[in-house]
C-alpha cells in the first residue's frame, strides 16, 4: 500500500483559539465571560461540523430559476446548505441582536461569534453585515417609522420573523466612485417614490430589505445630490415585480453568496431623511461594514494558520515533522506574529465602535473609531490574501488541489481587499480622517505601549509612527503628492497601531506567565513597521506605460 498522507484536521476553532480566548481574559468581567462561553462552544462546534461537512460533499453554489414553465418571471433561487440554516444560526446565536444590546461590551460580544461563524456560514456574514450597517444608518437617520419598521427584524431572534437587508449602490459607472449613480428615484401620482435602474453588484439578493442610493429626478449630478432609500422586496412568500434579477455573477471566490445584477423598475421606496446626502447617510453603515471586513479577514487568516500548524505536525519531510524543520517553523511563527497583529487591530476597533455607540467613548476615541476603521479594513484585507497564500504553500502540491478545501481560502480572502471600497479607495478614506485622527492615534499609541516590558520593540513603534506624522506634516496641502502616498501611510499607521496594540497585550500577558504575545510583539516589529514611500510623480508617470 502506497504511503497516505493524513489530512490537516480543523482544531476547534474557540478552545483552540488562544488569541481570542486571551482577548475575552483580558476585556470581558468574569460573568460576561461565562455567559458567552456556552454560544462560543457551540459557534466553534458549527464550524468544525462545516469544514468537515465542506469536506464531505460536492461543492455547490446558489442557482438562479428566472422563469417557470409557463413563462411566468419566477427569479427564484435556490442556496446552499449553510445559506439555508443562516437564519436559524444567526438568530439562535444572536449574532446581530448582540451587537445592540445596550452595554459596553455588546460589539465584542458580537463580533466574537462573528469570526467564529463566518467561515461555517459561507459567507452569510456578508448579508449580516450589510444588516448590521442597515441598523446603523437606520438609527442614525432618526427616521422614527423606519425603525419601529425594521429593526424588530433585524434584530429579530426568531428566524421566522428575521429579515436581512441589501446595499445597493455599486453600479456600471459608480463602482469607488457612487456619485456617478445612474439609478433615479422618482414620485408617482400618489406620492410614492419608485426607484428606477440597474445595480451591478447587489450582494445577497435573498434579503427582504435593502438601502439603495439613487438620485432623485430632476436633481443634479454627483454624489451630494444623492438620497438615500429604504425598500423591501418581498410580497409575501414572492420577489416584488419592481425588482428583476438579471443573472448571479460567476465569481472568482465567494461561491456560495448569491452576488446578483439586478434591475430596479419601479420598486417603491421611502427616503431615511433628506433628499440629499445619501452617501452621508450611508456611511454609518460603510464603517460598520468594514468592521465586519476586519474581522472576518482576520477568521480567514486564523482558519489558514490553525489548518498550517495542525498539518506542520503531521506530515514528515527530510526525516521529521515540517514543525521540526527550522524555516518551516520560521515561516509559521512569521505568519502568527502578523496574524496576532491584525487581530489586535480589528478587535480594537470593535470595542471602539461599542465604547462610541454606548456613549462611553473617552474624548479622542471617535476620531481614533474613525481612522482606525479604515485601516483596518485595508491592512487586514491585504494581509489576509497573504497570509492565505503563505498557508498554501506550506501543504505544497496539496494547496494547490481544490478538494482539500484550500484553495477556497485564497480564493474567497481576496474579497476582503476588494469589499467595501477598495485598498486604495480605503487609504483615500483614512486621509479624510486624519485631521483629528492622528493626534487620538500618537496618544492612543502612547497609551498601549505604557509601562511596556519591551523597551525594544517598543521603541521603533514610536520613531516610525512620529516619522508618519512629519510625512503628512511636510506633504501638507500638496494633495496630490499626499494622494500617492496614502497606501504606505496607511498601511504603516495601522502596522504601528497593531505593533503597540500587542505590546499592551504582552505586558497583561507577561503578568500572568505566558510569553508568547512578547515573542510576536519583538517578531511583529522586527518585519517592519514602516511601508511609506516617498512619492515622485515625474518617475510615476515614466513607469505608467
Ligand atoms: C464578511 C464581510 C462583510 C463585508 C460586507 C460585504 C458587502 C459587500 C458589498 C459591497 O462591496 S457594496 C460596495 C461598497 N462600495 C463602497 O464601499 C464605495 C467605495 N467608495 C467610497 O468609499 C467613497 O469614498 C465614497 C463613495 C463613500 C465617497 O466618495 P465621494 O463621491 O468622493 O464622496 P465625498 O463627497 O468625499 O463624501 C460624501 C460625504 O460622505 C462626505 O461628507 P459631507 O457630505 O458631510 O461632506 C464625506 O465626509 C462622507 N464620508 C465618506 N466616507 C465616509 C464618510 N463619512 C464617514 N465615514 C466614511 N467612511
Amino acid at each position: 500500500m502506497d504511503f497516505l498522507q493524513t489530512a490537516p484536521q480543523l482544531v476547534h476553532p474557540y478552545r483552540n483559539d488562544r488569541t481570542l480566548l486571551a482577548l475575552l481574559d483580558r476585556v470581558l468581567p468574569t460573568e460576561r465571560r461565562a455567559a458567552l462561553d456556552t454560544d462560543l462552544d457551540a459557534l466553534g462546534d458549527y464550524a468544525r461540523f462545516a469544514w468537515e461537512r465542506a469536506r464531505r460533499s460536492t461543492p455547490r453554489t446558489p442557482q438562479l430559476t428566472r422563469w417557470d414553465a409557463w413563462g411566468g418571471r419566477a427569479d427564484r433561487i435556490e442556496l446552499t446548505e449553510a445559506w439555508r440554516e443562516g437564519a436559524e444560526l444567526t438568530t439562535r446565536h444572536a449574532i446581530l441582536a448582540a451587537g445592540h444590546e445596550p452595554h459596553v461590551h455588546a460589539r465584542l460580544e458580537q463580533f466574537v461569534r462573528v469570526y467564529l461563524y463566518h467561515l461555517a456560514s459561507e459567507f452569510y456574514t456578508c448579508p449580516l453585515a450589510m444588516t448590521d450597517g442597515a441598523i446603523a444608518a437606520l438609527k442614525a437617520s432618526g427616521n422614527q417609522a423606519l425603525i419601529d419598521r425594521a429593526l424588530p427584524h433585524f434584530l429579530s431572534r426568531d428566524p421566522a420573523s428575521f429579515w436581512l437587508s441589501g446595499q445597493w449602490m455599486t453600479e456600471t459607472a459608480g463602482g469607488s466612485d457612487v456619485g456617478r449613480t445612474g439609478t433615479v428615484a422618482r414620485q408617482d401620482e400618489d406620492g410614492q417614490w419608485r426607484l428606477y435602474g440597474r445595480k451591478w453588484f447587489s450582494s445577497a439578493v435573498v434579503g427582504e430589505v435593502a438601502l439603495a442610493l439613487a438620485r432623485p429626478e430632476d436633481a443634479v449630478e454627483g454624489t451630494a445630490a444623492l438620497a438615500l432609500f429604504y425598500v423591501e422586496t418581498m410580497e409575501g412568500a414572492a420577489r416584488k415585480p419592481g425588482l428583476v434579477i438579471d443573472r448571479l455573477k460567476d465569481k472568482l471566490g465567494t461561491r456560495e453568496l448569491p452576488t446578483a445584477e439586478i434591475h430596479l423598475d419601479g420598486l417603491r421606496a421611502w427616503p431615511l431623511g433628506e433628499l440629499a446626502h445619501g452617501v452621508r447617510q450611508v456611511a454609518p453603515m460603510l464603517n460598520v461594514t468594514r468592521t465586519w471586513n476586519a474581522v472576518c479577514a482576520v477568521a480567514s487568516m486564523a482558519r489558514a494558520l490553525a489548518l498550517a500548524c495542525d498539518y506542520a505536525a503531521r506530515r514528515e519531510a527530510f526525516g521529521r515533522p515540517l514543525v521540526e524543520q527550522p524555516l518551516h517553523a520560521q515561516t509559521l511563527a512569521d505568519m502568527r506574529a502578523e496574524f496576532e497583529g491584525a487581530f489586535a487591530l480589528a478587535f480594537e476597533v470593535v470595542q471602539l465602535l461599542g465604547r462610541v455607540e454606548q456613549g462611553q467613548a473617552a474624548p479622542h476615541d471617535a476620531a481614533l473609531l474613525r481612522l482606525l476603521t479604515p485601516l483596518a479594513k485595508l491592512w487586514t484585507g491585504k494581509l489576509a490574501v497573504a497570509l492565505c497564500s503563505e498557508a498554501l504553500e506550506c501543504f505544497g502540491g496539496a494547496g494547490y488541489i481544490e478538494d482539500t478545501g484550500l484553495p477556497q481560502l485564497l480564493r474567497d480572502a481576496q474579497v476582503y481587499a476588494i469589499w467595501e471600497g477598495t485598498t486604495n479607495v480605503l487609504a483615500l478614506d483614512s486621509l479624510r480622517a486624519l485631521g483629528e485622527g492622528i493626534e487620538a492615534l500618537g496618544t492612543a499609541i502612547g497609551g498601549w505601549v505604557d509601562g511596556s516590558h519591551e523597551p525594544e520593540a517598543v521603541a521603533p513603534i514610536q520613531a516610525t509612527f512620529d516619522a508618519a506624522v512629519r510625512q503628512v506634516q511636510a506633504l501638507g496641502a500638496q494633495r496630490t503628492e499626499l494622494e500617492a502616498s496614502a497606501r504606505g501611510l496607511a498601511i504603516t499607521l495601522a502596522r504601528c497601531a497593531a505593533a503597540a496594540l500587542l505590546a499592551r497585550h504582552s505586558t497583561f500577558a507577561r503578568e500572568r506567565g505566558d510569553m508568547r504575545p512578547g515573542a510576536a510583539l519583538r517578531r511583529f516589529v522586527a518585519h517592519g513597521l514602516d511601508r511609506c514611500i516617498t512619492p515622485d510623480t515625474a518617475d510615476t508617470q515614466l513607469l505608467l506605460w
